[in-house]
């Protein structure tokens, strides 16, 4: 008795596993981008120039790491919270028409934000995304293109 609730119970366990994991997918195109002051950078640091292109129907998670030292943020805790505040981001994607999906904030206390969209829904042929708050870095942190097809 207590043998066959113990393998229901795991069945259960594991059918409910099976489900969170397909609710949250893995996307047909995953994008990771290092943000700092001096723009969008990819794995290797390179600053990113180009748009991206993915295809039409696509799934797509662009994920944002914070790429400032904790340091150069606190200048060893000289640096007032006001200027802090300077290198918090927060990523709107534009699909021409308007912004259809946003990130949470992105800084030191939340090193990774993410933005999902499927391309080409509603009929958009480019996204660009860019950072909505005033930071330090604005000017370079506004023209990141995904071009669809
Ligand atoms: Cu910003």
């Amino acid at each position: 008795m207590l043998k066959r609730l113990l393998v229901l119970c795991v069945a259960v366990c594991l059918s409910v596993l099976f489900v969170l994991n397909a609710g949250a997918g893995n996307p047909d195109v995953e994008l990771k981008i290092k943000v700092n002051k001096d723009g969008f950078s990819d794995a290797t640091g390179r600053l990113i120039d180009a748009p991206f292109h993915v295809k039409k129907g696509a799934s797509v998670r662009v994920t944002f790491l914070f790429d400032e030292k904790t340091s150069e943020v606190l200048r060893d805790l000289m640096r007032a919270a006001e200027e802090q505040h300077g290198f918090v981001h927060a990523f709107a994607l534009h699909n021409g028409k308007e912004i259809v999906a946003e990130t949470k904030e992105l800084g030191l206390k939340n090193r990774q934000a993410t933005l999902e969209f499927i391309a080409g829904d509603k009929g958009a042929q480019n996204y660009k995304i860019y950072c909505t708050l005033m930071c330090f870095g604005m000017e370079h942190l506004h023209d990141l293109t995904i071009e669809v097809g």
